[in-house]
């Protein structure tokens, strides 16, 4: 029975080591506008082994696993003591997800776990389940975790056991191991999901982008990604919320959308990434998408480019819930990268890596949606006609 106990062992030990140790490959060519990597950053299977089992033999002779682990995605992510850190929405066999921090020393590879899951304090009201953290590095001085709290609608029925409501958490931290929960957000909707604080005081005072929705899958007639500012963080009430990125009718977020990080600053604006749902005969489609809002006023979109940034592609198409791709988190070094960190499927957490430059780029100098499609040829026709004008590039006979 040990000898079994220990070939297992030495056999779970190896296959972790040899997964949390593997060296990730750029994909090349792509679209010029980001790098995917050839593999995912976190699985389930890069939870430490030590959450998983019970590794005493007296207890657990056949080793089988106690704590079964699901997912890793939707990450946050931020850079902290060197360090690119991550913290990962895991989600147990038993569907409650929670948040965990994993660091690399290259934003690339090797994420390990550290030694405990985050243990978030909570408010009076417990939390069913809680996920999607946007980490944010507030000038304030403190770092804030906000996050999805999702509870069952007490008032539904007996016999509806999937009512629910979901907030907006807030906790915040010095060092990622201790966490201070504060108040949920207060917000004129009856339900909210991927709230993201922005890292800057405006006027003072603290400014929430909000995604307002009416039940617990539907935005309704929470129309887009809101806006609105808080006195308090302790206590945070946004009274009025302004939508500032609205669902359209045939786009990629004509169902609903909402943003993703906190944006990046750039000298031409704050670069925005969001996700977009529209349904389809297959379900619900997940895809990212950007936009740059106004130095001056965060409500003003500026420029924002037609249709989406990423989709899934290969693998990243078939998960738990299938055809999404989710970001809720960036990290910028001062060379001027841009480490994306997207999870496809509700499954797995990628990260893909672009530029502050190339981004700013893309934003402004990628097409609107016309919303036509004569206008989509126009646009397209444009580019023929501009690219002849290069003699350089077709030869002086065209
Ligand atoms: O299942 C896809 C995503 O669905 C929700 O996002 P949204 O609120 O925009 O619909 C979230 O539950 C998210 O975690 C999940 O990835």
């Amino acid at each position: 029975m040990i000898d079994n106990f220990e070939q297992r062992f030495s056999a779970l030990q190896h296959a972790y080591q040899e997964l949390i140790n593997k060296k990730n490959r750029k994909k090349e060519l792509g679209n010029g506008i980001f790098h995917r990597y050839e593999n995912p950053v976190l699985t389930a299977a890069h939870t430490p082994l030590e959450w998983r089992y019970d590794l005493n033999p007296k207890t657990n002779p056949y080793l089988l696993e106690r704590f079964g682990i699901n997912a890793t995605f939707n990450s946050g992510a931020i850079r902290f003591n060197g360090k690119y850190i991550i913290v990962a929405r895991v989600e147990g066999l038993d569907r409650k997800s929670f948040f965990a921090v994993a660091e690399s020393a290259n934003g690339i590879d090797n994420f390990r776990f550290w030694e405990y899951p985050i243990i978030m304090p909570e408010t009076d009201i417990p939390d069913t389940n809680i996920y999607d953290m946007r980490l944010v590095q507030h000038e304030d001085g403190w770092i804030y975790g906000l996050f999805c709290t999702e509870r069952r609608d007490f008032s539904a029925t007996e016999g509806d056991q999937s009512a629910a409501v979901a907030q907006c958490g807030i906790a915040r931290t010095k060092d990622l191991v201790i966490w201070e929960r504060l108040a949920d957000l207060k917000t004129p909707s009856p339900q909210q999901r991927n709230v993201v604080l922005h890292p800057e005081y405006v006027n003072g005072k603290y400014a929430f982008y909000t995604r307002p929705q009416d039940s617990f899958i539907d935005a309704g007639k929470g129309g887009g990604i809101g806006f609105g500012i808080s006195d308090s963080i302790e206590n945070a009430i946004v009274q009025e919320e302004i939508v500032i990125d609205r669902k359209l009718y045939h786009t990629v977020y004509e169902a609903k959308n909402g943003l993703g990080p906190a944006p990046i600053k750039t000298d031409k604006g704050w670069l925005h990434l969001a996700h977009g749902v529209r349904n389809t005969a297959a379900g619900l489609r997940y895809v990212l998408y950007m936009f740059m809002t106004s130095l001056d006023d965060l409500t003003n979109v500026i420029h924002k480019p037609s249709g989406y940034f990423m989709a899934p592609e290969g693998e990243e198409r078939i998960g738990d819930v299938s055809n999404v791709l989710f970001s809720n988190g960036w990290i910028t070094d001062d060379d001027g990268a841009v480490y994306i960190y997207y999870a496809s499927s509700d499954t797995r957490q990628h990260v893909a890596v672009s530029s502050i430059e190339k981004l700013v780029d893309y934003v402004i100098n990628t097409p609107e949606d016309q919303l036509r499609s004569s206008r989509s040829v126009e646009a397209i026709c444009r580019i023929i006609d501009n690219n002849k004008k290069i003699p350089e590039v077709f030869g002086e006979e065209r």
